[in-house]
């Protein structure tokens, strides 16, 4: 795990909330979550369901690509590893994406997807995430910018190919490593190593 502040950040002391597309209220009795796509058994889970799942806490910075960093966040959630790997991945699959209440995509390579960091997350703090936060759930991988951590998640579809989400069609990038500065599409920053979306270990 890399510590400390990735190139081209800086820490700040507040969360800025972002909501492209508005803030939905979500009803915790009738939510649930699918995994869709190219799996052999698709599923649904309860937030309650998804609560007793919810193995990993821990302790990671969060990184917006608009260069605010929000240190030390303690978070809680579920491996997204286990939810991808109880459907039984279907071997043509590349990449993931997150489908959310709000009409908002982002999309993921399956690779970073079941990274042992890569959680759906229920709490953050300790407590549920709040309404503007993103609950009931919101995936959030380490090591790729916030915008990849889709608030109001209800479905996670795994892909053969790449296709753009909400902030993709703008320009910015397809994976969004924050060590690499993925920032843009076609960017290839001062600190990126060339990523292979090729050979895949299986789930
Ligand atoms: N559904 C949805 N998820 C989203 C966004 C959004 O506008 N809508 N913004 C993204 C961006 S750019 C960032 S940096 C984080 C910010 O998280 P926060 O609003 O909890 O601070 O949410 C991400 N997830
Ligand atoms: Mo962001």
């Amino acid at each position: 795990m890399k510590e400390g502040l990735p190139p081209g950040q800086v820490w700040a002391r507040n969360w800025v909330i972002y909501a492209a597309l508005g803030i939905p209220r979500i009803d915790p009795e009738t939510w649930r979550l699918k995994v869709s796509g190219l799996v052999e058994k698709p599923a649904e889970y309860t937030y309650y369901q998804l609560e007793d799942m919810a193995t990993v806490r821990y302790v990671r910075h969060f990184h917006c690509v608009t260069k605010w960093s929000i240190k030390d966040v303690e978070w809680t959630g579920v491996p997204l590893k286990d939810l991808i790997s109880n459907s039984l991945v279907k071997d043509e699959a590349r990449w993931v994406m997150f489908h959310c209440a709000d009409g908002y995509t982002a999309p993921i390579p399956l690779e970073d997807a079941i990274h042992p960091d890569a959680i759906l997350a229920l709490k953050i703090g300790g407590e549920p995430l709040k309404a503007e936060q993103g609950f009931p759930a919101r995936p959030f991988i380490p090591h790729l910018y916030g915008w990849k951590s889709a608030k109001w998640v209800t479905e996670i579809e795994l892909l053969p190919t790449y296709v753009d989400g909400y902030w993709e069609m703008y320009g910015y990038h397809e994976r969004g490593e924050v060590w690499g500065e993925e920032r843009f599409k076609g960017m290839v920053g001062k600190h990126s190593r060339r990523t292979s979306y090729g050979i895949l270990p299986k789930v």
